[in-house]
């Protein structure tokens, strides 16, 4: 009588054990906050903003970009060169075991080159992140307008 008992407790233990690794396996690399700013009128050039999290053990590298509103769509990065405000692409953004990366205005971007149509406030843009780890996140950024 009491094996019986404790052979359904294993089970019970060995199911919450499966569910719980699942859940954190899904959760492991995030994207959180992101948005990308409503294109002015005359120009097909934009950026995208986002945090992206890493809770695994590993380091992550975001390699690429996708998205139906561009085919050019690059990792830049602002700095400060002889006092100027400069852009330079990056090839990669690499996020270290639990911590996280802040793309954000003035620091690391995502540059949208060549839109295909203009975006405005209100509509949500689906992209494609792609990482090293062979991880892909789709996401959805809301648009928002500012300076
Ligand atoms: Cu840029």
């Amino acid at each position: 009588m009491k094996n019986i008992h404790y052979g359904k407790f294993v089970i019970l233990f060995v199911l919450l054990l499966s569910i719980t690794n699942n859940a954190y396996a899904v959760n492991l690399v995030t994207v959180e906050d992101g948005y990308i700013k409503a294109s002015i009128p005359g120009s097909d050039i934009t950026a995208a903003f986002m945090t992206i999290n890493n809770s695994s053990d590993k380091a992550i590298t975001l390699q690429k970009i996708s998205g139906s509103l561009s085919d050019r769509i690059e990792i830049h990065e602002h700095s400060m060169t002889g006092g100027m405000m400069r852009m330079r692409q990056v090839d990669n953004i690499t996020v270290d075991p639990h911590s996280k990366i802040i793309l954000q205005p003035s620091g690391l971007h995502l540059m949208i080159f060549a839109l295909k149509k203009p975006i405005t406030e209100k509509e949500i843009m689906p992209l494609t992140l792609y990482f090293s780890n062979g991880t892909k996140i789709n996401i959805q950024l809301p648009v928002r307008r500012f300076k």
